[in-house]
Parts: structure tokens; C-alpha cells; sequence
């Protein structure tokens, strides 16, 4: 796993920080939140005038502000004005196991690949994950999103999850990354971009799944178009990948 990230959220400033992240879970009165690459438990500031504290915690997904003082963090609220999931099926729950994920398209762009949907104990959220592999001896392959019309100049939050699977004797590094991937419009498939590949994240010799390696970062928009997220996944033989709870959300 990645730890610069990590680090990096838990940075001190003088005396405080605020950051954008994404809830993963919630729990009781406090949640599991994803900044960066980074995930954390986070306590929520409850409103005055709120009988049941348990309404105040905001369910999987939501964008909320998080700030950090010392070692706590607080989770003040949804943040106004960010979108819900722009992405369709990025739980990949909406296929049955073993075949291709709707909504999904693969591209290879080196040797030859194969994604299809697989139930593993582990998920992140529901009971999918989309599974990635190499049919060739090295791969590398995009697996990419339903479009997402974008304004130039927005910010969007882009953020997955990849855990690894390796064979016995296999070298455990295999590299993940999610990108953003820009286009005229809706019908146009990679690789015909309008603008370069945009890496927003990447997670270098994922460690084996459970747990799950977070991958996220912030994009804004070079043009007005249209956006797809892609998980990228390089992949030897006796080496695979599996990615959950893919969002796409713009704010700011
Ligand atoms: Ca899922």
C-alpha cells in the first residue's frame, strides 16, 4: 500500500486541516472515511437540536468534509453541491458472477486480458468486485467506466478500491492505477481521447486482498466532454486483480 498518502492526510498544519473524502462505511456514530489514498475512522459532529444522533451519520458514499486535529478526526457534513456516484454500476453488482461487467468496457493495451464478475468474501460493498487477469503472459489493460458529461474547469473525485491475488511463488508486484479519460462524447470509445490520459492515483505492488488497497485523487476537467474513470491493471501470469466501489463525483 501506498503510505506517501497516508502521510500526507495526516500532515500537521499549525493547528488544523480540512479534507475531502468519501464515507466507505458507517457505524454506529462514526464512519470509515477515504482521503486519498488513505482510510480512516472519523467521528461525526452531531447538530444541536438532533434527537436521535444516529440520523446525523451519513450513509456509504456521501462526500463529506473531514478535519483533523492531533490524531482525531471529525466529520463536520456532506459537502453541499457534490454529486452523488456519476458512474453506473461501480459496486459491479449488476452482472451475474462470471461474465463481463455491464457498464464496463475493457481495453488492452498491452498482451491480453480478461475482467468478469466474481463474488469473493471480501467486497467492499455489496457482494461484487470485478475481476481482472492476464491471458497472456504480461498484460496491461483499462477497464473503463459508462461516460460521465463534464464542464471544463470542474473538479471531480475519482476513487476505487483494488486488492491483489497471487499465485504461490509468484513476485507479489503487480500496479494498479485510476485514471481519468477524456472524450468528445458518449459513443466514443478509447482510445479515441481528446485529451491526454489523466493518472489521478496509482498503488505500485498492491499487497494481497483483504485488505484492500484505497486508490483516489482529484481531477479537473481540461475539457468540456465527456469523462470515463479506468482502472488500470498490470498483470503478470499467476497475478490478478479485484476492484470494488469505483465513484466518480464532482464538487467545487
Ligand atoms: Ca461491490
Amino acid at each position: 500500500m501506498n503510505t506517501s498518502a497516508v502521510n500526507l492526510a495526516a500532515q500537521g498544519g499549525p493547528w488544523a486541516q480540512i479534507r475531502t473524502g468519501t464515507v466507505v462505511e458507517a457505524s454506529g456514530t462514526s464512519v470509515t472515511v477515504l482521503v486519498g489514498s488513505a482510510v480512516f475512522t472519523a467521528s461525526i459532529v452531531i447538530p444541536f437540536g438532533i434527537p436521535d444522533p444516529s440520523a446525523a451519520v451519513p450513509p456509504a458514499g456521501t462526500l463529506v468534509a473531514v478535519g483533523r486535529q492531533d490524531s482525531s478526526w471529525t466529520v463536520f457534513g456532506a459537502v453541499l453541491g457534490a454529486s452523488g456516484n456519476l458512474i453506473v454500476n461501480g459496486s459491479f453488482e449488476n452482472s451475474a458472477t462470471g461474465v463481463a461487467p455491464s457498464s464496463w468496457t475493457l481495453y488492452d493495451v498491452s498482451g491480453t486480458s480478461v475482467a468478469i464478475v466474481e463474488r469473493p468474501p471480501f467486497v467492499v460493498v455489496g457482494e461484487s468486485t470485478a475481476a481482472v487477469s492476464p491471458v497472456s503472459a504480461t498484460a496491461v489493460s483499462l477497464l473503463y467506466s459508462s461516460p460521465v458529461d463534464v464542464v471544463a474547469g470542474e473538479r471531480y473525485q475519482l476513487s476505487a478500491f483494488v486488492g491483489a491475488e497471487y499465485e504461490e511463488g509468484v513476485a507479489q508486484d503487480a500496479d494498479a492505477a485510476v485514471l481519468a479519460l477524456w472524450f468528445d462524447d458518449a459513443s466514443t470509445l478509447y482510445p479515441t481521447t481528446t485529451d491526454p490520459d489523466t493518472t489521478v492515483a496509482t498503488a505500485t505492488d498492491v499487497i494481497p486482498v483483504p485488505p484492500w488497497t484505497p486508490v483516489s485523487g482529484t481531477v479537473t476537467a481540461p475539457v468540456s466532454g465527456v469523462l470515463r474513470l479506468a482502472l488500470r491493471s498490470s498483470l503478470a501470469a499467476g497475478q490478478a486483480f479485484f476492484w470494488d466501489f469505483a465513484t466518480v463525483r464532482r464538487f467545487g
